[in-house]
This record gives structure tokens, sequence and C-alpha cells, in this order.
């Protein structure tokens, strides 16, 4: 038997060689995404779909935002009747609970938003946190990075940067890109011109409006997902993800439209 000699160098050797070459690869791409959320996900799948190059930067170690957990740890989420294309498309499981509702089991629903993102073509680093934006010409052309570590030991070190033709803030309820945005701008395409804050549960209105606060707050800059309600003033609507899933593809279509005139 033709035995291989594993030499533990080697294994750090590989490691490094690859992602070396990856990170060179995707230091200047098409879109790149802050958070692997439901929302982030599903505009990477398409984008990457439509031949983009694509790049999700998340700053948790799992990608899956707050899909994972479903409603209250029980592992299943609900969603609505006009999103479930979405769902199909990547192979997740329906049920129809009737009533105009389906359910899906969140950690299918992770695994298979993640795999079908991977699967057309975009690429996810992990454990890196969006700290800030690169801006030319009062327009958003890349962002900031860290690694999570560093932010979360609270290390003096300075970042790197990436660039993009567009970013999504799909960093979720925190909208932590359009909050960096605001503050260093002062402007964003909002009613107020800042961040309106999200708004309390209520999922029928919450859904709605989810897909249409999916917009470009800041030339350059598309917010999708629970990051649009959270800034355009909107509610929140706990474990439905029908909306998450149609804001993170109508992101992919604003900028489609833009990219391909
Ligand atoms: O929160 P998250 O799942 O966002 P989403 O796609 O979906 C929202 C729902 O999960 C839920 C809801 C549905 O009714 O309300 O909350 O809009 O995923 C956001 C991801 O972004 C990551 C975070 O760890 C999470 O995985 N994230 C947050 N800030 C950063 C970030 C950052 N600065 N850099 C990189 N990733």
């Amino acid at each position: 038997m033709n035995m291989t000699v594993i030499d533990d160098v080697e294994v750090t050797r590989k490691i490094v060689e690859r992602y070396s070459r990856e990170f060179l690869e995707m230091t200047d791409v098409d879109v790149i995404i802050a958070g692997a959320g439901p929302a982030g996900l599903t505009a990477a799948r398409l984008l990457a779909k439509a031949g983009k190059k694509v790049l999700i930067l998340e700053k948790k170690l799992a990608p899956g935002g707050g899909m994972w957990g479903g409603g209250m740890t029980f592992p299943v989420v609900v969603v609505q009747p006009a999103s479930t294309h979405l769902l199909k498309e990547v192979g997740i499981k329906l049920e129809d609970a009737g009533d105009g509702y389906y359910t899906a089991d969140s950690i299918e629903c992770v695994a298979k938003l993640c795999s079908a993102a991977l699967d057309a073509g975009a690429k996810m680093w992990i454990a890196v946190s969006v700290e800030d934006v690169m801006m030319r010409q009062d327009s958003v052309t890349g962002v900031v990075i860290n690694w999570s570590s560093v932010v979360v030991a609270g290390l003096h070190v300075d970042p790197l940067t990436l660039g993009a033709k567009f970013v999504i803030d799909a960093t979720g309820h925190d909208s932590e890109v359009c909050k960096v945005v605001q503050r260093k701008t002062g402007s964003l395409s909002t009613p107020s011109g800042g961040i309106e804050g999200e708004k309390s549960m209520w999922a029928e209105v919450g859904e709605k409006t989810v897909v249409e606060n999916t917009l470009e707050v800041y030339p350059g800059l598309i917010v999708a997902g629970m990051a649009a309600n959270a800034v355009m003033g909107a509610p929140r609507m706990g474990p439905i993800f029908g909306g998450m899933l149609l804001s993170g593809e109508r992101a992919a279509q604003l900028i489609l439209e833009r990219l391909n005139p």
C-alpha cells in the first residue's frame, strides 16, 4: 500500500499557500457582502450565478446569522408562499403548514444556503469583521477589514482594505456598515439622512417593507435583510424568514441592473 507521509509543516504550508492565493484573487471583486445571514447568502448565490465575482465576509466562525436558531432555538423557520422559490432553488424541503404558512428546518436552511452560494462560485471568509469602508469621490469602493479576534481582543492593529464595485450591508439588526458610513459622511438616502432605527415586532409589515427598503443608501452601498429595516425605520419580524431571502434577491437584482445595464 502506498502510504502518504504526513509532514506537519507541509500541512501548514498547504493551508497558507491556498489561503494566500485565494486572498490575493479576492482583493478586488464585483461585490463584497458583509454578513453571511440568509439575506447575504441569497444575494451571494444569485450574483455568483450571474457570473459576478463575490466575496462574503462573516465576522463569526459560523455563517448563518440569526437563521440557525429558528424561533427561540426551536430549529424551525416559517416562510410565506412568495419566497418559497428561493428555498426550493437550493433544495430546502418545505412543509405546508396550512393557512398560507410553510415551515423549514433552520439547520437545513443554513447548510443549503451556504452550500449553494459556494457552489455558485461565491467565496466566503469567516472570522473577518468589516470595520469601515473605502471611499472615492463620495462613493463606497470597498471595505476595511480586520480579524474578528483582533477586534474582540481590542488590539491596536491596522486593518487591510479590499476593493469592490458594490458593497452589500447584510449585517442584520446592527447594520454595521451603514452605521459607519452614516457616522463618517453624515448622510444616507433615508428620510432623515441618518439611521432611522428598527421598530418593534410586526411581522406583517416588516416582511413587506424589508424588500422595499432594500436600497442603495449611499453610492456603492446597498442595504439588505434586517439591516434594511433597521436603517429605514421599519419593524422587526422574528422567525419568519421569507422577507430576508426576498431582500437578498432584490439586492442582487439592483446590482445586476447596474453592472449589466
Ligand atoms: O442577522 P443575520 O441573520 O441577518 P439577515 O440576513 O437576517 C436576519 C434574521 O436572521 C433575523 C430576522 C428575521 O426575521 O430578523 O435576525 O438580515 O446575519 C447577519 C450576519 O452578519 C454578521 C453576523 O455575524 C451575522 O452572521 N456580521 C455582523 N456585523 C458584521 C458581520 C461585520 N461588521 N462584519 C462581518 N460580518
